[in-house]
């Protein structure tokens, strides 16, 4: 008989999870994390069963635009698939918005909602983004709204009745301006009715948003981020049709092909002022911080399946004489996906638990410029981890990654956007400067580093590691004084490797953290390995030189004359 080559099948990812178990573990209380179980058993079941299996049956399926109808109406309506709303559906019911807001479990509630989160990605099709934008908007109203508006929009965005949700949209990105939001063009006006919008918005992610927080400047305000204010805009009325909306096209888009992202041009929209008529860039940075958050969690959920279905697949493949899981050439390169997945998620839960911490009143001064920092960092390591691991995911299938119907293609192209949307990598470099500018946030983020390398001093096989994060950190904090000294250029320059080494800094000290901590309480070296690893792949990026001037030399113009 032909040889036929044998899927990756997998099981309860959260049964399956020994990471995610074992943080949740050491991080939530016994009798509180007892309460969480039974709805993370649940999304591991579903994101394998029902939600996995729409997934893989919708390959292929995209939204649609209607722009008119039999009768020559305009309607700008998006079909979107059966399978999208089935993800819709069930972030409703198992509470993807709601447990973070109705905070049964206190300062854990967080973890706990990101927990689902990151077991629900993999299998929905992105529809992490409407979530994380839904997020992004209930948390800007719950802090910065007027009660009336709170009121009347925050129950919807958190509810848990697939008949009363709504989600969210954000809508930020103009042709002038995707990451300098400042040069935003949309025009608001006063009038009789209310506050209007006129503007065209270039990218608008999950257009089928009930509502949608965006910018907008006022007459006679200035110029910059500024100069404009926050608007929530609702996109239907009473009778369901766009509020002054015009839907031009649908984006061709490398991935996330789900999504409906569409640009399109506000002409008199009716919206509502969240939080003055001005500084509505620093206002919306609530918002981004959130969808940080979920893009950080959606990079190591996206590391997490690519993980799972190699090690899976390795046990599967007979080749040269043996199965790919015991060739060391194969073995080697899995254990380095596993210890760069094991370090993303250690850096990105800690950010989710720390936001928990600041959500429910109980976070330090000090707590609170780590997550300052933490919300940039965790999002741009963890981006460029995801894109990595996609690639290597493929390749660990050989010629099957690269065929479309396995759905292994689809994890690469989905990964490429997590480092490019909610700030690139170079953006969110500037942002970490940004937030290092104004606090002590360096020092409080170089004690962390060295107080969760310390908790390795006792374990012989820690200390390598251990040893490595503080050299890293040391190293971060002399190039930061010594750039400085150099000028503006020169850490602009180097913002990005100084950004990263901070970020794989502190995920390889946490993971030292947590490895002793299983050592001791679990016995399961399997974390140390990870660190171990974790900490020859590379922490410290730096330089010691600065380029700037042979840089210039290098880009100068390859024409002639
Ligand atoms: C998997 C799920 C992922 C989620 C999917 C969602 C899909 C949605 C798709 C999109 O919409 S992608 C578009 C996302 N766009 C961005 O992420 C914008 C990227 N650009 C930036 O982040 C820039 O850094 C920024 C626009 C914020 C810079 O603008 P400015 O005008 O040069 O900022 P400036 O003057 O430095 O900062 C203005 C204020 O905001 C300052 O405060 P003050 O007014 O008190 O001085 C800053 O400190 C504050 N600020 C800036 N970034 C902040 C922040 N505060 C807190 N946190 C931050 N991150």
């Amino acid at each position: 008989m032909a040889f036929v080559q044998t899927p990756p099948v997998l099981g309860n990812q959260f049964d399956q999870d020994r990471v995610l178990q074992s943080f949740l573990r050491r991080r939530v209380p016994q009798d509180v994390l007892a309460s969480m179980l039974p709805s993370l058993a649940r999304m591991g079941a579903r994101t394998v069963g029902d939600l996995g299996a729409a997934a893989a049956a919708a390959y292929g399926e995209e939204p649609e635009l209607v722009q008119w109808d039999a009768w020559g109406n305009r309607i700008d309506a998006i079909v979107v698939p059966e399978a999208w709303k089935l993800f819709a559906r069930a972030a409703v019911e198992e509470g993807l918005i709601w447990t973070a807001y109705e905070r049964a479990s206190g300062e854990y509630s967080r973890l706990h909602q990101f927990a689902l989160v990151y077991l629900f990605a993999p299998s929905s099709k992105v529809y992490t983004c409407p979530l994380a934008m839904t997020d992004g908007c209930a948390r800007t109203l719950e802090v910065m709204a007027e009660p009336a508006l709170r009121e009347r929009v925050l129950p919807r965005l958190v509810s848990r009745d697939p008949r009363t949700a709504w989600i969210s949209g954000q809508w930020m990105t103009e042709r002038a301006g995707g990451s300098d939001v400042g040069l935003s063009e949309t025009v608001a006006r006063e009038t009789p009715e209310g506050w209007r919008l006129w503007g065209t918005k270039w990218f608008t992610s999950a257009v089928t948003a009930d509502v949608a927080l965006t910018l907008g400047r006022p007459q006679e305000a200035g110029p910059g981020g500024r100069g404009l204010a926050l608007f929530l805009v609702e996109t239907r009325d009473a009778q369901g049709r766009l509020n002054g909306i015009e839907v031009h096209r649908l984006k061709d888009k490398l991935g996330t092909r789900m999504v409906p992202t569409a640009e399109l041009t506000l002409n008199g929209t009716p919206a509502i002022p969240v939080a003055g008529l001005s500084d509505g860039v620093r206002n919306i940075t609530t918002m981004l911080n959130i969808t940080r958050t979920w893009n950080a969690v959606c990079s190591v959920a996206s590391l997490r399946r690519g993980i799972a279905l190699a090690r899976d697949f390795a046990g599967r493949r007979f080749a040269f004489g043996a199965m790919l899981d015991r060739k060391p050439l194969h073995v080697d390169t899995l254990a380095e996906m596993q210890a760069e997945y094991e370090a993303a998620f250690h850096l990105t839960f800690h950010a989710v638990a720390l936001l928990g911490r600041a959500e429910t009143g109980v976070i330090t001064a000090e707590e609170t410029a780590l997550l300052r920092l933490l919300q940039p960092l965790a999002k741009l390591t963890t981006g460029r981890q995801a894109v990595a691991g996609a690639s290597e995911t493929l390749e660990a299938f050989g010629g099957a990654g690269y065929i479309e119907d396995t759905g292994l293609p689809e994890i690469l192209r989905d990964a490429q956007v997590l480092s490019i949307w909610e700030g690139t990598t170079n953006v969110l470099a500037l942002d970490v400067l940004r937030a290092l500018a104004r606090t002590e946030a360096l020092s409080v983020f170089g004690g962390e580093v060295r107080r969760r390398a310390e908790a390795a001093v006792h374990e012989t096989a820690l200390r390598g590691p251990a040893a490595t994060a503080v050299a890293a950190m040391e190293h971060a904090e002399r190039w930061l004084a010594a750039a400085g000294q150099r000028g503006a250029a020169c850490v602009e320059a180097g913002a990005r490797r100084f950004a990263l080494t901070l970020g794989r800094t502190l995920a390889l000290a946490l993971l030292v953290d947590h490895a002793a901590w299983a050592l001791a309480h679990e016995g399961d070296p399997r974390p140390a390995a990870a660190a171990r690893r974790f900490a020859r792949a590379g922490v410290d990026l730096l330089w010691a030189e600065d380029l700037g001037a042979e840089d210039a030399a290098l880009l100068a113009s390859d024409r002639t004359g």
